[in-house]
């Protein structure tokens, strides 16, 4: 019984420790993660908004990097005529956190969406050309 109970204790404590260290050098400088070759930056930002209402990238293969200087989980999604392109979703749990992901899109115009519950009003435009 109490070896057993002492493997639970280490093992809660090693979680505890492992949650500190990871929450450790989360809130500060997130820019120069973003990778260089990015062809989209979408920053979330105070309270609850995309940095911009519009973006602009050149048609192809996109990088994108989704970037959370807001305080709350968001979701970066791309719909174009309200339909979201498959396959494609970015998440930034906490402050600080970083999400890239690469996306084919042809030219047009398409949407922006964070598809986090109460995050409706979260739109912004791309104009891919
Ligand atoms: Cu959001």
């Amino acid at each position: 019984m109490t070896p057993r109970l002492s493997l639970h204790t280490l093992f809660a404590a090693l979680v505890a420790v492992s949650a500190l260290s990871a929450c450790g050098g989360g809130s500060s400088a997130p820019a120069e993660t973003i990778p260089s070759d990015a062809g989209l930056v979408v920053k979330n930002v105070k309270s609850i908004r995309f940095d911009a209402s519009e973006y602009s990238a050149t048609a192809g293969d996109i990088k994108v990097a989704f970037v959370n200087e807001d305080t709350v989980r968001h979701t970066l999604l791309i719909a174009q005529d309200g339909v979201k392109v498959p396959n494609f979703k970015l998440v930034v749990a906490e402050k600080g956190a970083l999400d890239v992901g690469n996306i084919n899109l042809a030219a047009g115009s398409y949407t922006l969406i964070c598809d986090v519950p109460g995050h409706q009003n979260m739109k912004a435009t791309l104009t891919v050309s």
